[in-house]
């Protein structure tokens, strides 16, 4: 079993101690880390007990330990996935060759901006987050969140940790600009768009945990099958953390359908917001802003970029190693989306180039999943409603849909009938006031807000109503 090394300062497996250098960059850098999570990171309870997990190792068995930690003395550390032996390149121009300890010289910068591109998303979504501990509907929820905050944290650490040891002095001036970008700032935003928006409430929160986060796993999975193996041995490790992330996500937008469903068949009637729940109707207008926003992290249909990280072997396909065919790409095409007049169509375009439209489709069908598994929620109340994901060209500010304006139906819409119809497709000011409004703090062990069921289970074989955070 792969031990992680709790009498470093910096716990880790990466053996820290044998390298001094990167050892005092590291160490320079972790109060500028602790300073940010004190002034960006959740506000509030910060000495509250936390019945937290820590990795103790990078196995199966080893990666979660759970206690009762003070966010600030979370063990942050660098993890990475234990070393395959023999591993080799599996895509692209290198297909074969023994993967990257190194970085490649020709491919530094490229190299540097997608790691600098992956880390900035962490910090990013705290500072965003930072504000729900208050309004939380449970002490589960609440525990959930902070877990969350400090995994998404320690995945900040584990690209620090790739600039630092490989990127020497730009690298080390990239992890300084981590910790000084902030999420919506004018001036110095974080670099991708959805990391700009705001979670102003849980509801926004649990919708970005299910979309949001799963761009994560996308990416995360692409990038682990990185030539550069230092990057995917971290990406492979992150993406187990990631697993909860998404499982919050879907459980919990679970159990607002359910609560909705309950609320709906008990008092006989549609109009939910009378018993304090949050209508099917408010939840389709946040999935279609959040899966939207979303769908824009993937880049243009049509990307050079990707086409060269591919070529590179610095970033595969999702499960590219599971895959039967050349894994270079030069002659395939793939099906891309095309605008022709006012109608949204398809065409084959060359597979290498259109790489993040075929990352999209992998999401797509993911997301489809859960959205699945509410409807069977709403299914089983009897209820004839069915909850979708909006045509990917709806409201989307990057690539091809960016310059029009498509309905959730796929519609290619004049200005004047997407203004008219807006109000309908994603969340209004007054829903975002309803949504708001039920932001009630409840804290009481065991107890949840009136618009979200309770967990099938709790965290770890805990009781449902267990002193998640100990609040005294
Ligand atoms: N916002 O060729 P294009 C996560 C830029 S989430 C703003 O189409 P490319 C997490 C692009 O940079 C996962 N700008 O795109 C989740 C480029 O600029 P340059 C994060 C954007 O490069 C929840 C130009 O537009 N990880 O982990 O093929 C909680 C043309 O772009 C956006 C990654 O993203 C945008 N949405 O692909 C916590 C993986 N999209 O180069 C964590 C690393 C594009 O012309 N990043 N642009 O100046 C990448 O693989 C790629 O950078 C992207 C973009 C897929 C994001």
């Amino acid at each position: 079993m792969a031990g992680i090394d709790y009498g470093e300062r910096i716990p880790n497996n990466v053996s820290l101690g044998d390298n001094r250098r990167l050892q005092r960059a590291l160490e320079e850098w972790q109060p500028k880390f602790l300073d940010w999570w004190m002034s960006m990171g959740p506000t509030g309870f910060q000495q509250k007990d936390v019945y937290l997990r820590t990795a103790v190792s990078v196995d199966a068995q080893g990666w979660a330990q759970f206690d009762y930690v003070r966010m600030p003395e979370y063990r942050w550390g660098l993890f990475l996935a234990e070393a395959e032996a023999g591993r080799t390149i599996g895509f692209g121009d290198h297909l074969g060759a023994p993967s990257w300890q190194e970085v490649p010289g020709e491919y530094r910068g490229v190299l540097r901006r997608l790691i600098v591109t992956q880390g900035d998303t962490e910090p990013a979504s705290v500072e965003q987050q930072r504000h729900l501990g208050v309004t939380c509907p449970s002490l589960y929820d609440l525990r959930n969140l902070f877990q969350i905050n400090v995994e998404e944290g320690r995945h900040l650490w584990a690209m620090v940790y790739l600039l630092d040891a490989y990127f020497g002095r730009d690298g080390r001036e990239e992890s300084e600009a981590l910790l000084q970008r902030r999420s919506g700032d004018r001036d110095k935003p974080r670099i991708l768009g959805a990391f700009n928006e705001k979670t102003p409430d849980w509801l926004s929160y649990l919708m970005f945990t299910y979309f949001t986060d799963r761009d994560g796993k996308y990416q995360l999975a692409s990038l682990a099958e990185s030539g550069f193996d230092p990057l995917s041995r971290t990406c492979r490790f992150m993406l187990t953390e990631e697993a909860h992330h998404l499982f919050v996500g879907e459980t919990g937008i679970g159990r607002v359908v359910q609560r909705t469903c309950e609320l709906m068949r008990e008092g006989k009637t549609d109009d939910v917001r009378r018993l304090g729940g949050i209508d099917l109707e408010t939840l389709q207008r946040y999935i279609n802003f959040h899966y939207s926003v979303s769908l824009d992290l993937f880049g243009s249909e049509v990307s050079t970029n990707a086409a060269n990280f591919y070529t590179m072997g610095l970033k595969g396909r999702f499960e590219e190693s599971k895959k039967r065919d050349d894994h270079r790409l030069k002659d395939a095409t793939y099906t891309v989306s095309e605008l022709t007049g006012d109608r949204i169509t398809t065409r084959e375009a060359a597979a290498l180039p259109s790489l993040n439209e075929r990352l999209r489709d992998d999401y797509i069908a993911d997301c489809q999943r859960g959205v699945d598994r509410w409807n069977q929620i709403i299914q089983k109340h009897g209820i004839g409603f069915e909850l979708r994901l909006p045509n990917r060209g709806f409201h989307r500010a990057i690539g091809l849909f960016a310059e029009v304006k498509v309905s959730p139906d796929g519609l290619v819409l004049s200005e004047a009938a997407w203004d008219s119809n807006k109000h309908a497709w994603l969340p209004t000011e007054s829903d975002q006031a309803y949504v708001e409004s039920l932001m009630q703090p409840v804290t009481e062990r065991g107890r949840f807000a009136s618009w979200i069921a309770p967990p099938v289970r709790g965290v770890n074989s805990q009781p449902i109503d267990f002193e998640y955070v100990r609040l005294t």
